[in-house]
């Protein structure tokens, strides 16, 4: 299905929502019998007609909420289903369902009909709901999730099968490269909501900033009409449009008809970073774009607030800036990631990281290695901590066209959702893919990027890559194309292990080597080791909490050195908090390379990288 747009769920004078979140029933395929449930429709009736089925709550990962082994390690079809009754007043709207996200591949079906196929993990996708919708009894709402990976999947896995009598018949793995576990299930919240039949289909937002004159400039185009269906083509009669920004206190600020213009703001007051500006209260700064559609021939309305932050984002060879001023990336790579609930949103942990990120004192983080939340996207919005925005491109190699295809549909679709986002000030297209000496990686790696600056065609926010050791700066295919490089580094971990006395000059070195040939800035976006909290040794020896600190000390001399000499732009240590991967025997419980622990406590690190960001904060 070709996206249209993407708009939140909302409640407004024209539209209504209603969860679908709870719990459904669950039954999980069985692994020697992945098509069973197609085969005997488990879609057409209750899944408890079907046999014995569990207790599965949405959103969250199934893997980790009940005793089995074989709910966590399941590879292949699980099922989902639930009843919800409508109001018969619905009738007369347009009537979606819509996912936040599920991973991987997902089908679903109304009272038995499929209404839509999505695949990608984390990003959101709907349907707009016909004949299949009943409004006089019970509906019924099935989604068969699929969360095998292939070599054209974003990321990729590999399905291996054993052929040998010391595995069962049949016996298969699906194994994949990158670091975090492959949580399955539906991750983020359902939703049905109406809107008249002509709607508000899309905004797209750009803003700019006068300097001198103190005016903020919101540009807007809004889309309506459009139809997610083929079924039910618009016949769009005249619409109009009207545009009205509202600041915080509800006051109107700019208005403008028209489905494009521009609003001219008097002294706007800009979206900052919270770490840019004394007062929490200025950070952050969302005025409201109040959308109304009328179309003329059934006098129908449909209203739409959009939050937008004013802001400016520009880079030169040496600097990236917000609002014309230089900003230094101080911050961390992430997961979704909790204890019991997997990648399962959940807005007590949610509201907990954004806390912790701000008593740290960090600016920003990158959502490696996948698109997060939208929930969790209007907090960094609202906050003001600022966002880079990655793909699930993660690990990736072979550089097939259909995994080109599914890479570049996942960037349109990232774009497509978060494009209006104060926050997101970059996009990154990739984390520690492989070979990118090859030419084949550069050839690739040109046509997401510009794939990436097409479809951003309005925002034109720059482009990272995110590169590993294995490339030199003069054999990297992929860096002639991005604005800002990025380069994940582990000395003292996976090279030179033990050896922290090597770190300074190491990462320095390193450093120089890029910004000199590339010519363009350089942000540091992981460093990190492993640290079980607890674990003391001095002197310093791995995994304890000493050898964590003293890592991060050797590196913060060689940043201090590099943002004082150098085109360096910030630096993200891995990782915000502990988190889960599969099993394998370099992780303990996981990746332990966490200033918190996966239960959000501090290590002794986040003392350390709370002083060190709140000195920095004092300087600027
Ligand atoms: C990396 C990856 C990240 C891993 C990390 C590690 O370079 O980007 O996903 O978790 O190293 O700890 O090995």
């Amino acid at each position: 299905q070709e996206t249209s747009g993407i708009l939140y769920p909302q409640e407004s004078e024209s539209r209504e929502v209603k969860s679908l979140d709870g719990i459904w029933n669950f039954r999980l395929a069985p692994r020697f019998q992945p098509d069973l449930g197609f085969q005997q429709a488990w879609y057409s009736a209750s899944l408890e007609k079907t046999g014995r089925v569990d207790l599965m709550p949405v959103p969250s990962s199934y893997n980790d909420v009940n005793q089995l082994k074989e709910y966590r390690d399941h590879v292949g079809w699980a099922w989902y289903d639930r009843k919800f009754r409508v109001p018969s007043h619905w009738q007369d709207r347009r009537v979606f369902v819509r996912f936040g996200a599920a991973n991987y591949h997902s089908i679903v079906y109304i009272n038995g009909v499929k209404v839509v196929e999505h695949s990608g993990g984390a990003l959101p996708f709907l349907a707009e709901l016909q004949s299949e919708l009943t409004f006089d009894q019970e509906n019924l709402i099935t989604v068969a999730i699929n969360n095998t990976l292939s070599r054209d999947t974003v990321p990729q896995g590999t399905t291996v099968y054993q052929n040998n009598a010391r595995y069962p018949d049949g016996y298969f793995t699906n194994d994949y490269k990158f670091d975090f576990f492959n949580y399955a299930g539906i991750h983020r919240p359902v939703f049905l909501y109406t809107t008249p039949k002509t709607f508000i289909d899309d905004i797209d937002v750009s803003t700019r900033v006068a300097t001198v004159t103190g005016y903020g400039y919101v540009n807007y185009s809004i889309k309506a009409g459009g139809s997610t269906s083929k079924k039910r083509k618009t016949n769009i009669q005249a619409v109009n449009v009207i545009v009205e920004l509202e600041d915080q206190e509800g006051t109107v600020v700019g208005r403008a008809e028209g489905s494009d213009g521009e609003i001219a703001v008097p002294n706007a007051k800009l979206w900052w970073p919270f770490t840019m500006v004394p007062d929490d209260e200025d950070a952050g700064y969302l005025y409201t774009l109040k959308v109304t559609t009328l179309e003329t021939a059934s006098n129908e309305k449909d209203i739409y607030r959009l939050k937008v932050g004013i802001r400016t984002v520009t880079w030169t060879e040496k600097e990236f800036q917000i609002n014309n001023f230089p900003f230094y990336f101080r911050g961390f790579g992430r997961h979704e990631d909790y204890d019991v609930r997997g990648k399962g949103v959940d807005n007590v942990m949610l509201v907990k990281d954004h806390n912790l990120i701000k008593w740290t004192g960090a600016n920003s983080y990158r959502t490696t290695h996948y698109p997060y939340a939208e929930e969790i996207m209007d907090l960094a919005d609202k906050l003001g901590i600022v966002i880079i925005d990655e793909v699930p491109a993660v690990s990736i190699e072979g550089y097939g066209s259909d995994l080109l295809a599914n890479h570049k549909k996942q960037m349109k679709e990232l774009i497509q959702r978060d494009k209006n986002r104060a926050s997101v000030v970059m996009w990154s297209v990739s984390n520690e893919p492989w070979d990118l000496h090859e030419e084949a990686a550069g050839v690739y790696f040109k046509d997401v990027i510009d794939h990436t600056k097409e479809v951003d065609s309005r925002n034109k926010r720059p482009v990272t890559l995110v590169c590993n050791m294995y490339t030199m700066h003069n054999e990297d295919k992929s860096a002639p194309h991005v604005d800002i490089l990025s380069i994940n580094r582990y000395y003292s971990w996976y090279y030179d292990v033990g050896h922290s006395e090597t770190i300074k000059d190491a990462i320095v070195i390193d450093v120089e080597n890029w910004v000199n040939y590339h010519k363009k800035p350089l942000l540091v976006a992981e460093y990190g080791a492993d640290t079980i909290p607890g674990l003391h040794q001095s002197p310093e020896f791995v995994f304890t909490e000493e050898y964590q600190t003293v890592m991060m000390k050797e590196h913060f001399k060689a940043f201090d050195y590099l943002r004082a000499n150098s085109s360096f732009i910030g630096e993200h240590i891995w990782n915000f908090a502990d988190f889960m991967t599969t099993q394998g025997i370099h992780r303990v419980g996981g990746n332990r390379k966490g200033i918190f622990t996966r239960q959000r406590q501090p290590k002794a690190s986040a003392h350390l990288l709370r002083h060190r960001y709140h000195l920095m904060a004092a300087e600027s």
